[in-house]
Order: structure tokens, then C-alpha cells, then sequence
């Protein structure tokens, strides 16, 4: 006696059309792998938006005007219906070529990862991170194809060969297997993508959301930054840093997404009253604009990871006053929407002559979304793992012996201040200078909070000599300086320590980043012909 299921696995019926099937949920890995690379690495989106746009951008110009008149206001829609409809073709055949002869169809979808990963890579704007979803797709689909097709053949062989050798149970099992992996792998790919799909375009939310806001004025400005900030030198930092060429410090795989209509600011712990902030009282507070350097302890001596941006944001000092702290209490635990968290010194917090802020704007403008949208932290010369959170969303009025900031635990001092430095910005190491004629080197000076009052240079083993520094505009930003000298013929080597308005000169003791900040002189090597 034979039942149902047993007829049915001895015999595979329409095995192209179940390896179609397989070569669909392999594309339908693609996507969803894809769009999870995309959600987790910040990147330019699907794999199907790229080559879509390519495709739009390569076509002659007569197809794009064909389709334009066919679907109207339409077109990208029939764009998107017309390539879905091609790769399910593909794809379906690609699943009947692995099954009878396998690598091909694998082949075939390694081909067009090749094509996608081209319309992601050479769009304009890509990044080098942009091909990475289009990577993972390829991997998942393939990996999906061949284990499916495997299945597929497994099922075939097993119904195939004579009962006697072969027990019916043997291919009803592979039946069963190859069903189990197809809809898992099916319905894997529909989770991961439909959730990825959604996760990204909940980012776009907040991007619309911040290209929609216009922060309020100042009700404290600060004063304009006057030109005798500015040296006239070409190589020279610029004294305001622009928001596009501020370096990027944070844990943040991928750039996390805060919608304004959702974010509070939680302070709390060792406090008499909890206090909870939203995005319009905090905007309705008023506000004031402070320019300040910020910068990284990572920063190497002569390194570019510092910036100075004039900050828009309500005074932290004042938000604690509401919260009341409790006597005792010495640190405040800021902590990020992604859970990092900085501990920063009360007292500095609490300091009336330290413009600490609940930043919303930066030179002007909300502050990106990779520098902490809609609102971070900013504290004038504490280093920025200490007092700098971006996307902030709580303050935890604690103890340094009760709590830790991320960073302390992994090696980094649990106090921060920036440390006195210079470094010079030109003429760069390794360049060469015309002997005999005026040379400008020149470069930025900075110890925020308390100020730079005299840069010296020094070439070779001659004498330090002042260079002329640029206007001070405050003692929270770095100051520019140029030294203008004349070269002999040769190599020389240049360098330069700064001297603080207390009286500090910049020690020439090397000691690296770890664990409160690098220290030593800034030396560059240029010869001069
Ligand atoms: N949420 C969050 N905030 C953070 C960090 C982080 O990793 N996550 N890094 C800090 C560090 S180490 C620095 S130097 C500054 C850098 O700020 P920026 O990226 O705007 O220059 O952000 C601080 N704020
Ligand atoms: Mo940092």
C-alpha cells in the first residue's frame, strides 16, 4: 500500500518549475540581503534604486522619452515594474540551470551582482561602502541557489532510483527538506527585507524632518568672527571648520535616526526633580551661539581630528538647575539614542563661565545627522568622548565612582581635558620650497577654554622664534598662526609649541593618544632647491 505523499515523492513532478522557485527566493535573498547591508551600513540605498537610476541614466535618450509617454508621471513605477518582471525572468532561469548544471546559475547571479555592484559604485556620490549591500545580496543568493538546487537534485535522485534500493521514506524526507529550506528561505528574505525596507525609510523620515526645520535665532549671538581671524594663507585650516569637512568620531555602524517629534531629553538620577525636555520647549527655550573647538583624544600630534563650529544650543547649566542635583554628585552620565554614553565633570556642567550646550545647530544649521542629529552635546575643552554626545537623549546625574562612560573602561582616562597643542598646516612634510624666498608656514594653535597667547617655530636646531598669530576671537577656539621664513638650500626640519594664556608652553614630551591625549611637538621635514 502506497499513500499520497508517498506517490507524490517518488516521482518529481515539474522539477524546472521548482527550480525556478528556488531561483526566485535566491533573488528575493538578494534584495532583502542587500537592503539589510544597505539599513546597517548607512549606504546609497537598494541595489534596485541604483541600478534603476542607472538604467535611467544610461538609456538613449529616446526610451527615456518613450516611457515617459507611455506611463506619464508614471514612468519610474514602470521603470520599477519592468525590471522586476526581468529579473524574475532571470532569475527563474538561472534556478533551472543550477539544477541541471550547476555553477551556471550561480554564474548568472555573480553576473549581475557584477552589474549592480557597477550602477552602485559609479553613481555619483557613491561612497566606498556603497558596493557592500550589493556584496551581501550576491553572497545570500548564491549561498540560497546552490543549497536549494542541491535539495532539489537530492529529492530527484532519491525518487528516482528503484524502491528497492531506495525506501519511499528516503524521498518523501527530501521532499520535506527541500519544502523546509525553500519557505524558510522565503520567508526569511520577506521579514528581513519588508523590516530593513521600513527601517531605512523611517531614516528618511528624519532627514525630511531635518531638512524641513528652521532653528530659531539666537537670543544670545555670538559676535562675528572678525577677518583678523583669518590669516591670508594658502594651506591654512580655516578658522571655522565647514559642517561637510568636520571629522566623524562615534561607534555608530550605521548613523542613527532620531525624529525630532520624538526625542526627550531625560535628566535624572541624583536629582530633586526629574526633568524631561522635548524638541519644541527645548527650541522654545533661548537659545545661544557659542563658537568652539571640539576635538578627539584619538587625535594624533599633527592630526586633523578637530574642528571649530559655531554651536547653536541652550545652556546645560541651566537644565541642571531646574533637575537640582543632590550634593555628592560629581559626574553626569550623558547617554546617546545608541547607547553611548560620556561622563563629564558636574562642575564643568554647573560652571558659569563654561558654555556647555544642548546643541540643536551647528554653523548655522541643524546639526547633520552623522554629527547628532537633532541634538547633541558640547563642552569647550573637554575632549569630545567625555562631554560631546551626539544624539543625546538622557543625563544621568551620578557619581565618577558609581558610573563609567563608554570609553573609560576600554583604556581611555575617565577625565578629559584637551591638552595645549599646535600643528603645523604648510608647507606639509615631504614637500619642497624654493630656496631663498619667503616661505609662510602656518598651521592652528588651540587649548579651548583657556586659549593660546604665542606660537614659536623652529627650523633645525635654531632658535624658537614667535610666530604672528591671528586675532583671538575666544579663548573656547584654536587660533591661527604664520611664521614667514626664508629658506637655505637643503632639508630642514620645522617645528612649533604653543604657549597658553596661563603661561603653559607645550611640553615636548611624546606620549601617544592613549589615555588621556598625545603630546609633543608637531615636526615636519621640506627641503628647499
Ligand atoms: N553617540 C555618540 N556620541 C559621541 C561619540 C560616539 O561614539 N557616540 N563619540 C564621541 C567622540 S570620541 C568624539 S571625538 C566626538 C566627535 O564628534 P563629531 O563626530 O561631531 O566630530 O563625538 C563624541 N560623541
Ligand atoms: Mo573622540
Amino acid at each position: 500500500m502506497t499513500t499520497d505523499l508517498e506517490s507524490a515523492s517518488r516521482t518529481v513532478r515539474r522539477p524546472a518549475l521548482l527550480a525556478a522557485a528556488a531561483g526566485l527566493v535566491a533573488a528575493a535573498a538578494f534584495f532583502a540581503a542587500a537592503e539589510l547591508g544597505a539599513l546597517v551600513l548607512g549606504g546609497a540605498g537598494s541595489p534596485l534604486v541604483a541600478v534603476g537610476s542607472a538604467v535611467i541614466d544610461l538609456a538613449p535618450r529616446g526610451a527615456k522619452d518613450l516611457m515617459v509617454a507611455l506611463f506619464g508621471t508614471g514612468d519610474k513605477v514602470a521603470l520599477f515594474v519592468l525590471m522586476a518582471v526581468l529579473v524574475a525572468a532571470i532569475s527563474a532561469c538561472a534556478g533551472i540551470l543550477e539544477r541541471s548544471r550547476p555553477p551556471f546559475g550561480a554564474l548568472v547571479f555573480a553576473a549581475g551582482g557584477v552589474l549592480s555592484l557597477l550602477a552602485v559604485t559609479t553613481r555619483s556620490g557613491g561612497g566606498t561602502w556603497d558596493g557592500a549591500p550589493s556584496v551581501l545580496g550576491v553572497a545570500a543568493a548564491i549561498i540560497v541557489l546552490r543549497v536549494l538546487a542541491a535539495r532539489l537534485r537530492r529529492w530527484e535522485t532519491a525518487a528516482s532510483v528503484p524502491t528497492a534500493a531506495t525506501p519511499p521514506a528516503s524521498a518523501s524526507a527530501e521532499r520535506r527538506a527541500f519544502l523546509v529550506w525553500g519557505v524558510t528561505a522565503a520567508a526569511a528574505a520577506i521579514v528581513v527585507g519588508t523590516a530593513s525596507r521600513l527601517g531605512t525609510s523611517a531614516m528618511q523620515a528624519a532627514t525630511a524632518a531635518r531638512r524641513a526645520i528652521r532653528l530659531p535665532a539666537a537670543a544670545t549671538t555670538a559676535p562675528a568672527v572678525p577677518s583678523g581671524a583669518s590669516l591670508d594663507v594658502a594651506g591654512i585650516t580655516p578658522y571655522v571648520t565647514p559642517n561637510a569637512d568636520f571629522y566623524r568620531i562615534d561607534t555608530a555602524l550605521r548613523v542613527p535616526s532620531v525624529d525630532p517629534a520624538d526625542w526627550r531629553l531625560r535628566i535624572h538620577g541624583a536629582v530633586d526633580h526629574e526633568v524631561v525636555l522635548t524638541w519644541d520647549e527645548l527650541l522654545a527655550l533661548p537659545l545661544e551661539e557659542h563658537l568652539a573647538t571640539l576635538s578627539c583624544v584619538s587625535n594624533e600630534v599633527g592630526g586633523d581630528l578637530i574642528g571649530n563650529a559655531l554651536w547653536l544650543g541652550y545652556p546645560i547649566r541651566q537644565l541642571l538647575e531646574r533637575a537640582g542635583p543632590h550634593a555628592g554628585a560629581d559626574m553626569v552620565l550623558s547617554r546617546s539614542v545608541d547607547g553611548f554614553t560620556a561622563g563629564t565633570p558636574l562642575d564643568v556642567l554647573r560652571d558659569d563661565g563654561t558654555a556647555a550646550l544642548l546643541a540643536v545647530g551647528m554653523n548655522g544649521e541643524p546639526l547633520p545627522p552623522e554629527h547628532g542629529f537633532p541634538v547633541r552635546m558640547v563642552v569647550p575643552g573637554l575632549f569630545g568622548y567625555v562631554s560631546a554626545t551626539k544624539w543625546v537623549t538622557e543625563l544621568e546625574v551620578t557619581r565618577f565612582a558609581d558610573a563609567q562612560g563608554y570609553w573609560t573602561p576600554r583604556g581611555w582616562s575617565e577625565r578629559g581635558p584637551v591638552k595645549l597643542e599646535s600643528r603645523i598646516d604648510t608647507p606639509r612634510s615631504g614637500s619642497t620650497v624654493r630656496a631663498g624666498e619667503p616661505v609662510a608656514v602656518a598651521g592652528v594653535a588651540w587649548q579651548p577654554h583657556t586659549g593660546v597667547k604665542a606660537v614659536q617655530v623652529r627650523v633645525g636646531d635654531g632658535a624658537w622664534q614667535e610666530a604672528t598669530l591671528a586675532d583671538s576671537v575666544s579663548a573656547d577656539t584654536w587660533r591661527q598662526w604664520v611664521y614667514r621664513w626664508t629658506p637655505t638650500k637643503g632639508s630642514h626640519r620645522i617645528q612649533v609649541r604653543a604657549v597658553s594664556a596661563d603661561g603653559e608652553v607645550q611640553t615636548s614630551v611624546e606620549r601617544p593618544p592613549a589615555p588621556n591625549g598625545a603630546t609633543g611637538w608637531h615636526t615636519v621635514e621640506v627641503r628647499a632647491d
